[in-house]
């Protein structure tokens, strides 16, 4: 076989890279590990930035998100006994969208299907070969044959576990790495919210977030210790440790039911540099992650993947290699900036053992700096909201 752009990876990176590539007439193809229904199943992120959501609509994705995605002009932070909001509609002129990634990948899946893309599913070992030739080529097995698809480009968006990035020879990447000591622990429950709004709590037993998919479905999530399993965590004890995290006020409203999901994740900051090697470029989760609490993942995947599409359409259109050329540096200077509000929030609002110390203190004096500054809570909104692409 023979395209122009191998894709690797058909989560949500992949799959708009293939979407955005094709509306500008470039073949490409893409290879995914699971299946179909297995992408569908992931439930992950669900606060979708204004950039995010310009970047879907050109994309041609943006019809039921803009009917069922719910707009939030401001989130809460509550310590202390006491809640705060940050209006990030007044202070950073934006908005998010509560839109879940399970409905981004679907309507990306859908769109693909309409416009008859190629997602080859349930793929094994894949090899990328020649990357630092003008003829690129990738090999893996389906169905037990072995295939060969030669290309001009690679797009690696294969995850955090994937396996292009290793393809990058090791003296020419660097990875700076920065795992906390928990985890998060989440569920997804047929249940009215306990809020309207995002609270991000903070408390001595450790962070939780109330956060939603829409008013008929809540998510809430726990920190929890970092060799935790989901044994560990019945439904019982998960509703009983949330209500303990949260203002009493809000307790009071929580409406618990079985969870319909639950899912155990450590927190992990990380970030590859350069983002490309010759003919490969990395995109999303498979050249950065950053821990959930600033809801930045999936936004920075969508970023990169607008920038890589700009790239390989000058390239289609003119031959110039010039925004490629740029693509590492540009990407990263973004990431980097997501990385570290990520990392910030995350040290704002989980307790770390050390709580009775200087780094507890300061963290409490932060908190109250937060709540009373109107210019700390305008650096936190544009942020949340998103930085420019
Ligand atoms: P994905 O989604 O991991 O997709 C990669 C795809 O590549 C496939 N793959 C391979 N395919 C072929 N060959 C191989 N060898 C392969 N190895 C892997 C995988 O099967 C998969 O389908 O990466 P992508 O596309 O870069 O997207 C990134 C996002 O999924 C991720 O950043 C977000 O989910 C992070 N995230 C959040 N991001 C936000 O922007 N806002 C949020 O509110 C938010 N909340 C979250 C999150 C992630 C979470 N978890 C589970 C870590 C909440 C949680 C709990
Ligand atoms: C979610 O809705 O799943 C979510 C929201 C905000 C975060 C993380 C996850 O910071």
């Amino acid at each position: 076989m023979r395209t122009q752009v191998v894709i690797v990876g058909g989560g949500p990176a992949g799959t708009l890279l293939s979407q955005l590539l094709d509306l500008e007439g470039i073949e490409n193809i893409v290879l995914e590990l699971r299946s179909r229904a297995y992408v569908l199943s992931r439930v992950r992120a669900g606060v979708l930035e204004q950039g995010s959501l310009d970047v879907l609509r050109t994309a041609g994705v943006g019809e039921r998100m803009e009917r069922e995605g719910q707009f939030h002009d401001g989130v809460n932070l509550a310590f202390a006994g006491r809640m705060f909001r940050v209006d990030l509609k007044k202070l950073a002129d934006r908005q998010v969208m509560i839109y879940g990634q399970t409905e981004v990948q679907r309507d990306l899946y859908d769109a693909r299907d309409r416009r008859e893309g190629q997602i080859i599913f349930e793929v094994e070992d894949v090899e990328l070969h020649d990357l630092d030739t003008a003829f690129p080529f990738v090999t893996y097995r389906k169905d037990g044959g072995e295939e060969r698809i030669d290309c001009q480009f690679v797009a690696g968006c294969d995850g955090s576990h994937g396996v292009t990035r290793a393809s990058i020879p090791a003296d020419l990447a660097r990875t700076y790495e920065r795992g906390y000591p928990f985890g998060w622990v989440g569920i997804l429950s047929e249940t009215p919210p306990v809020n309207e709004e995002l609270i991000y709590n903070i408390h001595e037993r450790g962070f939780a977030l109330c956060t939603l998919r829409s008013t008929h479905l809540s998510r809430y999530y726990l920190q929890c210790q970092l060799d935790d399993d989901l044994a560990d965590w019945p439904d019982d004890r998960f509703w009983e440790e949330l209500a303990r995290r949260v203002p009493p006020s809000v307790a009071e409203r929580l409406v618990t039911g079985p969870s319909i999901e639950k899912l155990i994740t450590p927190l992990r900051s990380s970030v590859t540099e350069p983002m490309r090697y010759e003919r490969l470029f990395l995109a999303g989760d498979a050249a950065h992650t950053v821990p959930p609490t600033g809801a930045k993942g999936l936004n920075l995947a969508i970023s990169d993947v607008a920038y890589l599409a700009r790239g390989l359409s000058q390239f289609h259109r003119t031959g110039s290699m010039e925004l490629l050329d740029a693509y590492s540096d540009t990407a990263l200077r973004r990431v980097w900036k997501a990385v570290r509000f990520s990392w910030w929030m995350t040290n704002l609002t989980h307790r770390f053992e050390d709580g009775g110390t200087f780094r507890g203190r300061m963290q409490e004096a932060e908190l109250e700096y937060l709540s009373t500054s109107i210019a700390a809570q305008t650096s936190m909104a544009e942020n949340y909201a998103g930085l420019p692409l």
